[in-house]
């Protein structure tokens, strides 16, 4: 059984160079750290990061901190003791910071996994979603120009998490190559999740994906799916969709036509956010044209229980973005995790585009069962976790 003596907090940097939170519990069993990532382009109905700010919640942690000696803790549904003390009265941020620290803690005592703490009969492993090339809030814009997606991305499917790993890399390094002829202002510089910065749009981003796929195709045999997260609530403004490249305002309707043209066209199976995060009929309305494509809810949905009753009640994704700092409460996450499982919706882990070292997202994905597995493609933060999956996936060969 674990005991936390106490928990103390801090500020540190994450991926982008902005502050984001660690915390340390003290326990019987030794001292644990974990730390949560931050976004960029995150949803309105996502959960604050912070109560009030991170300074406050670090304050209020140590004020809370005593509390914790009374319970004792030995299984995942014992973060409840943990939660109840905490009552909200600190952030997502902050909250799942503490959880994380406090799995790998029982996990430690029993000699185990974090990821066999929640779900010791996990067996299969999620794809990879590497993100290959960027645009929007996430890159900046070389001579005023940049997609106005957020993310182009590659979705391998081959027999191990470490081959998805490894076509993931190739495929960006062929894409480096195609943007070098392709784009004359193309710098080799990388995003916020090292994603490629173009100022090509996003149709002939597109298309050196396709180009990526065929050549790997022709040279390997490999095959891959292409995904977009278009982020749209973060260039849509009342209802119009403002375009930067080219400059254009489309309604709902002609961005409707525009996604399912690039889609149709361009081979694009894994559409995420293509709306407006308010917009679930028009999300629907995409469901229902291509029922074989994978429609997610990021912004839409915000790993929150009743944000994704609302998107099944509408139809609306066959496809749900999991961030645990969205929400903060890991019971909450399996509880959403759940609730889309039982409507044959898949899953996607994701990372932040704000990362830290930690690795626990890897864990959680695995156990619970994820089908999905977004965390970019290289870069020490994005790498961290990508390798924890390699590693467990190594560990129950
Ligand atoms: C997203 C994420 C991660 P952010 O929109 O899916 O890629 O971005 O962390 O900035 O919300
Ligand atoms: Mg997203």
């Amino acid at each position: 059984m674990v005991v936390i003596k106490g928990a103390k907090a801090k500020a540190i940097k994450d991926s982008r160079g902005e502050k984001t939170i660690s915390v340390t519990i003290k326990t019987n069993v030794g001292d644990f750290s974990a730390s949560s990532p931050n976004g960029k382009s995150t949803g309105k109905y996502e959960a604050n990061p912070y109560k009030k700010s991170l300074e406050e919640d670090i304050k209020t942690l140590e004020k809370f901190s005593e509390y914790f000696s009374a319970e004792i803790l030995e299984r995942f549904e014992d973060l409840r003791r943990v939660e109840d003390i905490l009552d909200r009265h600190v952030g997502a941020n902050t909250l799942f910071a503490l959880e994380a620290a406090v799995l790998k803690a029982i996990a430690k005592e029993q000699g185990k996994e974090a990821w066999q703490i929640i779900n010791p009969n996990a067996k299969t492993f999620p794809r990879l979603v590497g993100n290959c090339i960027g645009g929007g809030k996430h890159s900046k814009e070389i001579k005023g120009k940049r997609p106005d997606f957020q993310e182009f991305e590659i979705i391998p499917d081959a027999n191990s998490v470490l081959n998805n790993y490894e076509i993931n890399k190739e495929g960006k390094v062929d894409a480096e190559i195609i943007l070098k002829k392709t784009d004359e202002n193309f710098s080799v510089k990388k995003n916020d999740e090292n994603a490629w910065v173009t100022s090509l749009d996003d149709k002939r981003v597109l298309e050196v994906l396709n180009n990526v796929r065929d050549n790997m195709l022709k040279s390997k045999k490999i095959n891959f799916d292409i995904g977009v997260d278009v982020a749209a609530s973060t260039f849509c403004k009342r209802k119009k969709y403002l375009y930067k490249n080219p400059v254009l305002k489309r309604d709902t309707e002609e961005h409707f036509s525009y996604i399912s043209n690039l889609v149709k066209n361009l081979n694009v199976y894994y559409i995420e956010d293509p709306f407006d995060e308010i917009d679930f009929e028009s999300f629907a309305k995409l469901l229902k044209k291509f029922p074989e494509k994978l429609i997610v809810g990021d912004d839409l949905t915000v790993t929150n229980h009743k944000r994704l009753m609302e998107a099944i009640k509408a139809k609306a994704i066959n496809g749900i973005i999991v961030k645990p700092n969205q929400n903060g409460s890991l019971l909450e996450v399996k509880a959403v995790c759940n609730l889309a499982r039982e409507n044959k919706i898949k899953i996607i882990f994701s990372h932040r585009s704000g990362e830290t070292d930690e690795n626990i997202l890897a864990d959680l994905a695995f156990a619970f069962q994820a089908d999905f597995f977004k965390c970019g493609i290289d870069g020490r933060e994005r790498e961290a976790k990508l390798k924890r999956l390699i590693e467990i996936s190594k560990e129950l060969k």
